[in-house]
Parts: C-alpha cells; structure tokens; sequence
C-alpha cells in the first residue's frame, strides 16, 4: 500500500503587533483552502502563527504578555480554523503561545500541536531549546526574548503513529540541534514537521549574511532529514513586522537530505510535495541503521554534560 502523503507547507508572510487573530487566522483558512485544491493531505504551519513574533518586544506587564498566548485550543479565534480544516479532511500543524495552569501553578510554552483531519489533536509538543536571552540586551540590535516568555518545554521530542506513519515535531531552533532529530529518529520518525520565525539580521552580528543564515536553515534541516532518514517540512513565518524582517525559505527535504521544494517569496505561499514515507527505508536499513551501527557506549557525554569541558 501506498504511504505517500501530498504536504502542503503553508508558508506565512508577516504578522504585524497590530493583526488580531481573526486575521492570522483568515490567512490560514485561505492556504488550507489552496491545500484542499491541490489535493493535500497535511498542512504544516509556522512557529507562532497567530500572533506577530513577540519575542522581540521587551514586556513587563503580564496582561501584555498574555495577550499573545492562547488558554485553550481550539479556542474562538481558532475554531474556525479547525472548522475549515475538518471541511476539507484536511490534517495540519502549527505552533502558538500556550498559558496553561498545570502542577498547581501557571505556565507558558512555544508550543506546536498536531491535529487530524476528524479535528482532534493528536499530539502536543513544548519547545525545547529556546535561543536567545531573558532580560533586555542593549548589545543587541534587537531582542529575542524566548527566554523571558517561554518556559522550556516539558513533552519531550515525541514520535506519533499518523497518516500511515511515524510523525514527530519541533520547533524553529530546535532544527539546528542535532540532538533533536536523533531523539525522534530513535523513535522511528519518517517525517518531522516544524515552524520557524528566524530573523534575517542576526542581533550580534551584523556583518552575517542573509544568505549565510538561509545555508545555515537548509544546512540543519538537510542534516537533520538525511542522518535520520526522515522528511522533515520546515515552513516559515517570513517577511517584515514591524520593521523587523523575517527569513523565508520554506523547505519539504527528502531523506537523502535533497530539498524537494522551497518558498519563493516571504508571503503566504503553499508548497506542495508528493512524500513517500517508504523513501526513508533505505537510509534508515542501511547507512543510518541505527541498531547495527550505533555505538552509545562512546556517546555519554551527550547527555552526561551540558556545556564544553576541555581537556587539561
Ligand atoms: N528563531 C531563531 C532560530 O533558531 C536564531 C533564533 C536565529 C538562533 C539565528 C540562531 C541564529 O531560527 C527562533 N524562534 O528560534
């Protein structure tokens, strides 16, 4: 039997502080749309789709920061989304702030949910490696304040039996971890989907490149897909918000680690891409099969240490 899946990465250009949800949300409804006309099956989303990528405003007041996360999901603002998607049968993913009272006390997570075509959520990831800072960096051109609003997420890199296969998800920095795709190809994954919202400047460089930043995109998630022998769909937020641009660069890549289709522009945009779960057989029975030739015996560092320490 047949495990292709036709994905629709459903790229989104810019959110403005001043977009409300029903716009995001609107957006969304009309790259399902487009999705449903190309005969897609799953739609991946960005990181944060429904508000603008906040993290780079240095907030105090609690009610303004709350303001970006959502409580419950679906919620009013997103129950039109799942109402679409369900239309259409289509399943999809995408990533928002989450504020959750959980353990007796409040918390908020970058968070991705994966969602299928009935409308239920199967699965639930909390972000991980959360990059930037915690308090406001005036050596910065701008902030990235992920350490101030997020908590680190406590689910873990799951794998989840979907669509004929094993699905998993991350999120934006977590893709340039190589720890990340490992803890899911340890667990099988044949496709990982995950949401970006990457600047184009980097804050302590400068000098750096837009195109250097585009190659270190492709370069994590090539490694990614091909030293774990699974897709991965990585779609972006792109384009300028409020003067602070985004990288584009949506990809699907095939396990052989070859981008199979990319965004064009830093706007709503869908990319489609045909992907046959079994392409990963080989690289995962062969070259990256893990149970021959893995040696974690020699691997404890990894988990044993946290930063660098050199030798004497
Ligand atoms: N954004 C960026 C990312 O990992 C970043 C942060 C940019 C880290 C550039 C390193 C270099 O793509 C998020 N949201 O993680």
């Amino acid at each position: 039997m047949s495990r292709v899946i036709r994905v629709g990465g459903a790229q989104m250009g810019p959110l403005q502080k001043s977009d409300s949800r029903q716009v995001a949300v609107e957006r969304m409804i009309a790259l399902l749309d487009r999705a449903r006309e190309r005969d897609c099956r799953l739609v991946v989303f960005p990181e944060l789709a429904l508000t603008t990528f906040f993290p780079r405003w240095d907030m105090d007041d609690p009610r303004e920061i709350d303001a970006y996360f959502e409580t419950e999901m679906p919620n009013a603002a997103t129950r039109p989304l799942f109402d679409r998607a369900k239309e259409h049968g289509l399943a999809f993913s995408f990533g928002y702030g989450e504020r959750v009272e959980e353990d007796g006390g409040q918390h908020r997570y970058n968070t991705s949910i994966l969602v299928d075509e009935t409308g239920h959520i199967v699965g639930k990831y909390r972000k991980t490696h959360l990059p930037g800072h915690a308090a406001f960096d005036p050596e910065r051109s701008f902030q990235h304040l992920e350490k101030k609003y997020f908590e680190v997420g406590n689910t873990g890199f799951r794998a989840w039996r979907f669509m004929g296969g094993i699905v998993g998800m991350c999120i934006c920095n977590d893709r340039r971890w190589p720890e990340t795709y490992r803890v899911l190809g340890l667990q099988g994954v044949e496709m990982v989907l995950l949401g970006f919202n990457t600047p184009s400047v980097n804050s302590q460089r400068a000098s750096e490149a837009e195109d250097l930043r585009t190659f270190h995109n492709d370069l994590s998630v090539q490694a990614g897909a091909y030293q774990n022998g699974t897709w991965v769909v990585s779609i972006a937020k792109a384009g300028v918000e409020d003067g602070h641009e985004l990288l584009g660069g949506s990809t699907v890549v095939h396990p052989s680690g070859r981008i199979v289709a990319r965004a064009q522009t830093v706007d709503d945009e869908l990319i489609v891409a045909d992907c046959d779960l079994d392409a990963c057989n080989f690289y995962k029975e062969t070259i990256f099969d893990f149970a021959r030739h893995r040696r974690i015996e020699h691997y404890g560092l990894i988990t044993q240490q946290t930063g660098v320490v050199r030798p004497d």
